[in-house]
């Protein structure tokens, strides 16, 4: 999905199977709520702003997340089971932070030009 303003609760939904989800250049001017589910999943947000909170939910296996130049009022992410990473680059969050790797080996990249907003929790992330 790409160039897309939106003005109420967002939620995705990608159900069994491996998904890949792109957000580009896309505005939400609620919350946003991206389940990713019990598959391998790829999610990339790249140059999109969510007002409101952003959670994203990994499910069972490998989850790939990525989030770029983009701007949250507050971000909540739970990796689940599975090892996955968490890549956060040039990105934004008002409020609240809170990163979960969950159960497994889980890794975080830091890419820089990050700011976390007043309170920030990373959970079971290694780097
Ligand atoms: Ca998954
Ligand atoms: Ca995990």
């Amino acid at each position: 999905m790409r160039n897309l303003t939106i003005n109420g609760v967002v939620k995705i939904n990608g159900g069994a199977g491996l998904d890949t989800i792109n957000l580009t250049s896309s505005t939400f001017n609620s919350s946003l709520k991206v389940q990713l589910g019990p598959g391998a999943d790829v999610l990339n947000i790249t140059s999109t702003t969510v007002q409101a909170e952003t959670k994203i939910t990994g499910g069972a296996n490998f989850d790939d997340v990525t989030l770029v130049g983009s701007n949250f009022g507050a971000l909540n992410i739970n990796l689940n089971e599975g090892n996955d990473n968490l890549s956060i680059t040039n990105t934004q969050v008002i409020t609240e932070t809170v990163l979960n790797g969950g159960s497994g080996i889980n890794t975080f990249v830091n890419g820089g030009s990050n700011f976390f907003g007043s309170f920030y929790t990373k959970l079971n992330l290694a780097g």
